[in-house]
C-alpha cells in the first residue's frame, strides 16, 4: 500500500501519520507465531527444570508471557528482536507493504536501522499477581514494568549526533490492539518543524521541559502502522490491563546515511536501483547481531555527547 497524498501531507505537517489497516493479518502472523513458538519452547524447557510449575498453554498470545513472568522472568529478557532473532521478524523488516509506505517518505533506496525493538509491554499490576515470586523475581518484575513505560522522548535522542542531519522514520507496529488502557502511544505533533533535538539521553523528561503543543493519544488496531519523524516527542502510558501490549518499533532511512548506531547491523531493505544489494540472508543477519552484541552489549553502546537537556538544532539534509 502506497501512501496517499493526504497521508503524506499529514506526515509532513504533523510529523506523523497513522495508516489504518496498512497490514493484513497474514503480515503479522509470522511474527506472532514466531513469538508463540519461541515462548512455548522456552516455557517447556523451564517447566522441565522445575523453574515453572505451570505451562499456561491455554492462554492466548497477549496473556501467556505475563502469566509466565509471574513466576519466572528469564523469557521476557530474551524477547527483544536482536536477542530472539526470529525468522518471522527478519522477514517482517523487509515487508513490502511497510516498504511501500516508507518509499513515499524516504524514496526507493531504503536501509533498515539497527535501532529496532520488539516490546512486550507488561501489565502494570503484574507484581500484585505474583505474590509467590521470590524477592529477586519481584525486583526484576518491578524494573521490567517500569522500563515498559516509555517517558517523553524523541527518537533522535537514541542515535549519535552523526545521524542528526538525516531523516529517520520510526515505524510503530502494534501486534495487538493498542488502547489508552493498555498503554498506546501519545505524541506532540508538529515539533519536527523546529528541527531541534530537545534532549540527549536524558530519558524521563519532565512535562515542564516539553515543547508546547497538544498531546495526541493514538489508539491503534493490530494492522495499523504509525510512521513518525524522529523529532516528534512521544511516550507510552502504563498498561492497566491484564494482557501484554505487544508491538514493534523499527527505523528506516535513506541508503548511505548513518544510522547513529553504526556498530550494529544495518542492511538494505529495498533498492529499486540495485536489487542485488537487497539483504535477504537470514543466517547472516543472525550472525551479524550475535557478533555485534558480543563486541558491544547494547547497554554499553556509545551515547550522545551533548548535554542532557540542551536543545540542539539540526539541519535536515534530504
Ligand atoms: O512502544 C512503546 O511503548 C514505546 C515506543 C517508543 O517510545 C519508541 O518507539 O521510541
Amino acid at each position: 500500500m502506497h501512501m496517499t497524498p493526504d497521508q503524506r501531507k499529514h506526515y509532513d505537517e504533523h510529523g506523523y501519520v497513522v495508516v489504518e489497516r496498512a497490514l493484513a493479518p497474514a503480515d503479522l502472523a509470522p511474527v506472532i507465531h514466531g513469538y508463540e513458538d519461541f515462548i512455548d519452547v522456552q516455557v517447556r524447557r523451564l517447566y522441565q527444570t522445575g523453574a515453572l510449575t505451570q505451562l499456561h498453554a491455554g492462554e492466548p498470545f497477549e496473556r501467556r508471557l505475563a502469566r509466565i513472568c509471574e513466576q519466572d522472568v528469564s523469557i521476557y529478557s530474551q524477547i527483544d528482536l536482536m536477542y530472539c532473532r526470529l525468522l518471522g521478524i527478519f522477514e517482517f523488516l523487509r515487508n513490502d507493504r511497510l516498504l511501500d509506505l516508507l518509499e513515499g517518505i524516504i524514496g526507493p533506496e531504503i536501509i533498515c536501522s539497527p535501532i529496532q525493538h520488539a516490546r512486550a509491554k507488561l501489565p502494570a499490576g503484574l507484581l500484585q499477581n505474583a505474590p509467590q515470586a521470590d524477592d529477586s523475581t519481584r525486583a526484576q518484575i518491578h524494573a521490567m514494568v517500569a522500563e515498559n513505560v516509555a517517558p517523553w522522548h524523541q527518537d533522535a535522542q537514541v542515535h549519535l549526533e552523526v545521524a542528526d542531519p538525516h531523516e529517520i522514520v520510526t515505524v510503530w507496529v502494534p501486534l495487538v490492539d493498542a488502547t489508552p488502557e493498555n498503554g498506546c502511544l501519545q505524541l506532540i505533533p508538529g515539533v519536527h518543524r523546529q528541527q531541534t533535538v530537545y534532549w540527549s539521553e536524558g530519558f524521563g523528561v519532565s512535562e515542564q521541559r516539553l515543547p508546547p503543543g497538544d498531546v495526541v493519544t493514538l489508539p491503534m488496531r493490530a494492522g495499523d502502522v504509525l510512521l513518525m519523524d524522529k523529532l516528534i516527542p512521544h511516550r507510552s502510558t502504563p498498561n492497566q490491563t491484564d494482557d501484554i501490549r505487544w508491538s514493534l518499533d523499527l527505523r528506516y532511512q535513506r541508503t548511505g546515511t548513518p544510522t547513529g548506531r553504526d556498530d550494529y547491523p544495518v542492511f538494505v531493505a529495498r533498492s529499486r536501483a540495485r536489487r542485488e544489494t537487497e539483504f535477504t540472508d537470514y543466517d547472516q543477519w543472525c550472525r551479524d547481531w550475535e557478533r555485534a552484541l558480543a563486541a558491544i552489549p547494547l547497554p554499553q553502546r556509545p551515547r550522545r555527547q551533548d548535554g542532557q537537556t540542551e536543545p540542539r538544532r539540526v539541519e535536515t539534509l534530504l
